[in-house]
């Protein structure tokens, strides 16, 4: 039987994500949207099947704004929410998106509540929290995805500056998905290469900057809305590893309870994807400067939680 996927909010991710779903034969897909937005919710579902017989895939594609159509799913994207605009942050967005992020925990809670919950909108860390405190869902099926796109960032601006191809840079991003979040360029390699063997501090500094304020950087070019192409693609490589049972180790926000000293938070860290959903959090043993940064981002995730009221 196929495996069968929610994606909540049919906006600008919602759509890629149906898009790139289909194209990969991950499942049969059902876009959820509000009401208002249901037909347009419809119209894309039966654009996509339309273009199945060029890309040939095989898969039931449908929208809705009825939760009951979510029932069995196996894994649930949730993109409900208002993106940014220029000038805002994503704490911004905390009114208003926090409750989206209930009505939509309710609804999941009540029809699928063995799927594995994948949670990208904004304040994300705080909108993560919320979406499980809601649902009282077990830990290791709730994750924010933050971290996965922030490596992708990481990576990418590194391959632009030293020149190299894109997939041999290994690392990772860990904190709040914000100007706080903490590259780890100490542990970053390129084909195996420590970086610092071959990357001055300035590369270093400029990389890391522009990683922490990349979305800032897209929402300004855009004007309007945030980026969706590669929050996309980070949120479809995490539900494969959940669906195929791949064992991805990716960055995330997951639900501390001890890890890195942290206790009762969703913060981005090191996770190992499986057909358990978060099946570990792995620890990096940090030097001082790192744990310093990764504090300061938990404060601001902390104090974002706390504006929750929850
Ligand atoms: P957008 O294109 O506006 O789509 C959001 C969709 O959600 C719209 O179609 C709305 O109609 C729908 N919606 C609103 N309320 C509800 C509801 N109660 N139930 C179901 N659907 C609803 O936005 P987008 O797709 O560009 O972005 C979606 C969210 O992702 C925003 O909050 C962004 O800030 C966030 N985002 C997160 C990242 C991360 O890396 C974490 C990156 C980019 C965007």
């Amino acid at each position: 039987m196929r495996k069968k996927i929610a994606l909540i909010g049919g906006g600008q991710i919602g759509q890629i994500l149906a898009m790139i779903a289909a194209q990969k034969e991950m499942g049969d897909i059902v876009i959820l949207d509000i009401p208002d937005y249901e037909n347009p919710a419809k119209g894309k579902a039966l654009d996509l099947m339309e273009m199945a017989p060029h890309v040939n895939y095989d898969a039931n594609i449908s929208g809705t704004s009825d939760y009951k159509d979510i029932e069995g799913s196996d894994i649930v994207i949730i993109t409900a929410g208002k993106p940014r605009e220029a000038g805002m942050t994503r704490e911004d967005l905390l009114d208003i998106n926090i409750k989206i992020i209930t009505d939509v925990a309710n609804g999941v809670k009540n029809h699928a509540p063995n799927a594995f919950c994948l949670v990208l909108t904004n304040p994300l860390d705080a909108m993560v929290y919320v979406f499980h405190k809601v649902t009282g869902f077990p830990k290791n099926q709730v994750l924010g995805m933050a971290g996965t796109l922030d490596t992708a960032r990481f990576r990418s601006f590194l391959a632009m500056e030293l020149g190299v191809s894109v997939v041999d840079i290994a690392g990772t991003v860990l904190g709040g998905h914000g100007p706080t979040m903490v590259p780890l360029p100490r542990l970053t390699t390129v084909g195996g290469v420590p970086l610092a063997d071959i990357a001055d501090q300035a590369l270093i500094d400029r990389v890391v900057d522009r990683t922490r304020n990349a979305g800032t950087e897209i929402v300004k070019l855009f004007g309007k809305g945030s980026a969706f192409f590669s929050p996309a693609w980070s949120a479809i490589v995490i539900a494969e590893s959940y669906l195929k049972d791949k064992r991805r180790v990716l960055s995330g926000a997951a639900l501390c309870e001890g890890e890195y000293g942290i206790n009762g938070y969703f913060i981005g860290v090191p996770v190992l994807i499986s057909a358990k959903g978060v099946e570990k959090i792995l620890e990096i043993s940090l030097n001082d400067d790192e744990k310093a940064m990764l504090q300061t981002t938990m404060e601001k995730v902390k104090q974002t939680v706390a504006e929750c009221n929850i």
